[in-house]
């Protein structure tokens, strides 16, 4: 058993077309704790610095621009190696491309328009957690039915 926590964004366009509870219930019915939740319209600022690593890309532009541009929700899930587990959910980058099954490969048809964003490694987890999220705001439940899982 490795406890692991990631980052999950429910983007502007997974908010508006209404399917955060969708996926809030594939996070918990998957096992996740969820220890951290949060609606919240991104800064410009934050969200430069959340895409920090793209910032040379041509895409990058753009991407600041749709994270901002309507609300987002952040969660903080947490389970046994949580962000592979969370990735393998969510699915490839390119709805287009993403397999049925996956959120993405559910809910999107494009690359831009790709309803959610999971940390992608720790050191991503490490990176974006504070930008989010202060240590005060997680909630140090105990769900107490890990054994179901
Ligand atoms: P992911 O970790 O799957 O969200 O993908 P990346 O970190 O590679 O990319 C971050 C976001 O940049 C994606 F969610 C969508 C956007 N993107 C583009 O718009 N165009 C690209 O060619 C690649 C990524």
């Amino acid at each position: 058993m490795t406890k692991e926590s990631t980052l999950v964004l429910i983007k502007p366009d997974g908010v508006k077309r209404r399917l955060s509870g969708e996926i809030l219930k594939r996070l918990e019915q998957k096992g996740l704790n969820l220890k951290g939740l949060k609606i919240l319209h991104l800064t410009r600022e934050k969200a430069e610095k959340h895409y920090e690593v793209h910032k040379d890309k041509p895409f990058f532009k753009d991407l600041v621009s749709y994270i901002t541009s309507g609300p987002i929700i952040a969660i903080l899930a947490e389970g046994n190696n949580a962000i592979s587990v969370v990735r393998n959910l969510v699915g490839a980058t390119d709805g287009s491309k993403a397999n049925p099954g996956t959120i993405r490969g559910d809910y999107s048809i494009s690359i831009d328009k790709n309803i959610i964003h999971a940390s992608d490694s720790e050191e991503s987890y490490k990176h974006e957690f504070p930008i989010f999220f202060s240590a005060s705001e997680i909630i140090p439940v105990e769900y107490g039915d890990e054994k179901l899982f």
